[in-house]
Parts: C-alpha cells; sequence; structure tokens
C-alpha cells in the first residue's frame, strides 16, 4: 500500500470530473486500498479519487473513531434524498477550513464495492453528508463553493496564512508539542 499526495485548493486538478469505473479489477483496488490508507494517514473521515489527482469514481470513507468500518464507494450515485440539514464541514484539500455546509439530510445511494457488484445504502447524519461531498469531489466541486463570496475569501486567505507559517516554520507544531 502507499500514501498518495493529497492536492489542495485552488489547484485546478480539484476541478477535473471523474471517469466512471468500468470494471473493478486489480488497479481499482489497489487504488481504494491507497486512498483508505492515506485517508486515514491524514486523517480524515473520506477521500475522493480526484484529491489524489486520479480521475476515476471512486470514494473512500470511514466515519468511526476506531477506524475499522470503511466504505469503498465504486461509480456512486445518490438515488435518493429527503430533508435538508445544516453541518460543519472540512475537507483534506482546503487544511484548517470549517463551515457550515448545508446538504440533503437522508440519502439512498447505489454503488460498485471492492468486489465489483452493486449495492445500495440508506444513510443519515455524518456518513450522509460525507457521501455527498465524496461525490461533489468527483465533479470537480468542494464545499467552500457552497460558501458566500466572504466566507470564500476568507477561507483563502486563511490558507495562505497557514502556508506562509508552515514554510517559515515547518517544525511549529512539533516544537508546540
Ligand atoms: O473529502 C475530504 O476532504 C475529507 C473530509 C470529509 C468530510 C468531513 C466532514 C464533513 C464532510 C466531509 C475530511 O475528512 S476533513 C477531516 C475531518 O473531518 C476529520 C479528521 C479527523 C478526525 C475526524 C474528522
Ligand atoms: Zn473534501
Amino acid at each position: 500500500m502507499a500514501i498518495l499526495s493529497i492536492l489542495e485548493y485552488p489547484d485546478p486538478k480539484l476541478r477535473k470530473k471523474a471517469l466512471p469505473v468500468e470494471v473493478v479489477d486489480d488497479s481499482i483496488r489497489t487504488l481504494l486500498d491507497d486512498m483508505l490508507e492515506t485517508m486515514y494517514a491524514a486523517p480524515g473521515i473520506g477521500l475522493a479519487a480526484t484529491q489524489v489527482n486520479k480521475q476515476k469514481r471512486v470514494i473512500v470513507i470511514d466515519i468511526t473513531e476506531e477506524k475499522n468500518d470503511p466504505l469503498r464507494l465504486v461509480n456512486p450515485e445518490v438515488i435518493w434524498t429527503s430533508g435538508t440539514e445544516e453541518m460543519d464541514e472540512g475537507c483534506l484539500s482546503v487544511p484548517g477550513v470549517f463551515e457550515k455546509v448545508s446538504r440533503a439530510e437522508k440519502v439512498r445511494v447505489k454503488a460498485m464495492g471492492y468486489d465489483g457488484n452493486y449495492f445500495e445504502l440508506e444513510t443519515e447524519g455524518l456518513l450522509a453528508v460525507c457521501i455527498q461531498h465524496e461525490i461533489d469531489h468527483l465533479e470537480g466541486k468542494l464545499f467552500v463553493d457552497y460558501l458566500s463570496p466572504i466566507k470564500r475569501h476568507r477561507a483563502r486567505k486563511k490558507l495562505e496564512k497557514d502556508r506562509r507559517q508552515k514554510a517559515t516554520n515547518p517544525d511549529q507544531k512539533k516544537s508546540v508539542l
């Protein structure tokens, strides 16, 4: 397995649209394995192939604290939604920024799994939000696109400031601990 490099906003590669997977073969299973390892290492609760510069409709998610319930979705499609809710979101491609986004409260999703067989999943809460966030990535959409221009500007400024600080003092976190 391998840890992949995660693209960061405003990299234009994050805007590319992912292509459907024809067959779940060993190359897709390797991508799924590498993405899960990358997501756990980040750490995060979801990752889309677009974020690791692969234009394939592949996402991984694990919302458990124990990191022991991975969900692997190939060609995920939301086939039903109900309600709306607002929840705080973050993104590994927009590190350090957390903002409220309104999305469907419940979703039913159809996808292929690790074995290439289709299955359906109905869910709500954080998992439903995370699935919608990751499918957005496959369309080249980021959670900051839902924010007001002022909040988006603020997010971009924060990212730039954090990057400048990291470049000046890359060991800052270590020295604080
Ligand atoms: O797609 C991504 O960039 C991953 C993103 C998923 C997500 C989080 C929250 C709401 C919607 C989608 C993240 O994982 S951000 C990091 C994060 O939320 C987290 C990290 C460590 C522990 C718990 C959560
Ligand atoms: Zn994200």
